[in-house]
């Protein structure tokens, strides 16, 4: 059978879609990718032509889709209904909250994507019917049905490698033609995860609510076997000539115990040598696993910090780190100078208060310089707990204010939704401290100022007077968009992927010696 899929979301990597067209093709099928999205979430109509002609060749249409990009989606599927064809919406969107997608698709799928798929195109093909699928759902008299949930792929080194082929891939250029999206192969890095699932319960992250879905349907965190994984990135290697570095997207790449980082740090050097950047819980990170993986070729880590505030960890993100093992951590990556580390924050939290922003401040100041700060923009995500909480609390009122189509990481706007304007002020500096931290500096802001920014009376005044807190908020995100714009020069000029850290003087030139 032949079938498109399509992703909304503004990102070519696309892993799960890949995924799911390798096992369609696996499986005798013939599969057509189109990769719609941008980061403005809008079409010209000449876009919506080309891509109704694609689909129309086609027996089934899969529309892929995170929150963020869920108005697209919609607005994909209804260009694309008078084809007649069935169209199924997938990905962490319908996953989470089926009540938005329903009514717009035929189908929609939650959770894993492949076995579902696979059957889906197998029914169609011996013209059975398909609604009682397991994964699926649907409308019914106006009624949402959900159908059982099937068992988690276990074995994830059974899997196809995701589809890059590039053989009909398309993706959208500025007029609106469908464009071959091969030039991909000339990408900077590579996106690649050898695993599935999280061991932490964090209550603004999709993944609590996903083991809730798949609860008595197998393991939740399932990983590749080194060799597997190591495998599967030489030939990622080979497919992306021009990459410098692999950013490995596991949830906690730390998380694996020490003998299977041992394994793979062993054939990793071995074999793939090629730099690779991944995330890491502090608690996690230990003296051991971490001198394996600089071996391995580690020249950037980001560690998920989240909160200098031991009580917001605890009870509102459930994710009780003590701000000990944070510092423990940091420890532990500042005796290999030449690895860059982020931390990541996350701000603009209606939940935190002034004192609990003061502690965050209080760790940052304490975390060992160099390093880098991201801040991340708070965003309620429809099914997650924090959600749910949120709305009970009344701060939100449902998806419509929850911020889900904010971009997280381009800065914190307390102009999107009125609960994002709680302690403007400490906020706004949080995200002035975004980017290199140095013993001079935090981000932008001169440690020898922080004791008067931070001065009760300070902070009372601007709390009554907006005027710079405002200030502060739109200069954050200034230099934002200017780092921004720098490091895609950077990068484009050197070949080594820590080169623009380099440049800042932070770091030695290792990462580039594991290539030679
Ligand atoms: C890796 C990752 C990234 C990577 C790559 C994402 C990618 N598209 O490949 C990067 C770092 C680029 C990224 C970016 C973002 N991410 Co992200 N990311 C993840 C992470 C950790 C894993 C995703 C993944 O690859 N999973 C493995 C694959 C195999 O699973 P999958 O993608 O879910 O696909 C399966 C099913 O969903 C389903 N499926 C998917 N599509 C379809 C289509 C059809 C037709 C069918 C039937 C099934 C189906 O089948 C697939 C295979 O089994 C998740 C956490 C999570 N648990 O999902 C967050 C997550 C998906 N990200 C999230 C967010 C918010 C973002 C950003 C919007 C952040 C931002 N900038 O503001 C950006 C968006 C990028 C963009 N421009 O669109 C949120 C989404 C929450 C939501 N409700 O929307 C998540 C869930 C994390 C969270 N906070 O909870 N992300």
């Amino acid at each position: 059978m032949h079938i498109t899929l399509i992703c909304a979301d503004a990102e070519r990597w696309a892993l799960g879609m890949r995924s799911i067209s390798a096992s369609l093709k696996a499986a005798g099928h013939h599969t057509r990718m189109i990769f719609a999205g941008n980061e403005g979430g809008q079409l010209k109509q000449r876009a919506f032509e080309n891509i109704r002609s694609v689909s129309e060749q086609s027996g089934l249409i899969g529309i892929s889709s995170m929150s963020r990009a869920s108005g697209l989606a919609k607005t994909l599927i209804a260009d694309l209904r008078p084809l007649q064809k069935p169209i199924v919406w997938g990905g962490i969107h319908p996953t989470l909250f089926p009540e938005d997608c329903v009514s717009h698709a035929d189908l929609i799928c939650r959770g894993d994507g492949e076995g579902f798929m696979v059957e889906l195109a197998e029914r169609l093909t011996s013209g059975r019917s398909y609604r009682d699928i397991r994964n699926a759902g649907y409308e019914e008299n106006g009624q949402l049905a959900l159908n059982e949930i099937r068992p988690l792929i276990d074995n994830l080194d059974l899997l196809p490698m995701p589809d890059f082929a590039f053989e009909e891939e398309y993706r959208l250029d500025e007029q609106g033609n469908l464009v071959p999206n091969a030039s991909m192969r000339e990408a900077s890095s590579i996106l690649f995860m050898g695993s599935r699932g999280c061991v932490c319960n964090c209550h603004y992250c999709s993944n609590t609510r996903l083991k809730d879905l798949y609860a008595g349907k197998g393991r939740f965190t399932r990983k590749m076997s080194p060799a597997k994984f190591v495998e599967s990135a030489c030939v990622f290697r080979e497919m992306f000539p021009a990459a410098r570095y692999f950013y490995f997207t596991d949830e906690d790449f730390f998380a694996r115990p020490v003998a299977e980082i041992e394994k793979f740090s062993e054939l990793y050097s071995k074999t793939v040598k090629l730099p690779f950047e991944c995330m890491a819980s502090p608690q996690q990170i230990t003296e051991k696993k971490m001198a394996l993986l600089v071996k391995a070729g580690l020249w950037r880590i980001d560690v998920g910090v989240e909160s200098g505030s031991e009580r917001v960890k605890k009870e509102i993100f459930n994710r009780p780190v003590t701000n000990n093992t944070v510092l423990e951590a940091a420890g532990i990556i500042n005796r290999y100078p030449h690895v860059v580390v982020y931390y990541f924050l996350i701000i603009g939290n209606p939940y935190e208060q002034r004192e609990d922003l003061l502690k965050t401040v209080e760790l940052l100041r304490g975390l060992p310089a160099p390093h880098f700060l991201r801040t991340y923009s708070l965003v309620f995500f429809p099914g997650t707990h924090l959600f749910e909480r949120a709305r009970r609390d009344g701060i939100i009122s449902g998806p419509e204010n929850s911020g889900y189509e904010i971009d997280f990481m381009a800065g914190f706007d307390y102009r999107t939704h009125p609960w994002k304007k709680r302690d403007l002020y400490l906020n706004s500096l949080l995200a002035l401290m975004t980017g290199k931290s140095t013993s001079f500096r935090l981000g932008s802001l001169p440690r020898f100022l922080l004791p008067l920014l931070t001065f009760p009376r300070m902070i009372d005044l601007n709390d009554r007077c907006h005027a710079i807190g405002k200030f502060a908020n739109s200069l954050a995100r200034g230099v934002l968009r200017v780092r921004r714009k720098g490091l895609v020069v950077v990068s484009k000029i050197f070949r080594d992927p820590s080169s623009a850290y380099n440049l800042a003087g932070v770091i030695g030139k290792r990462a580039l010696r594991i290539r030679s």
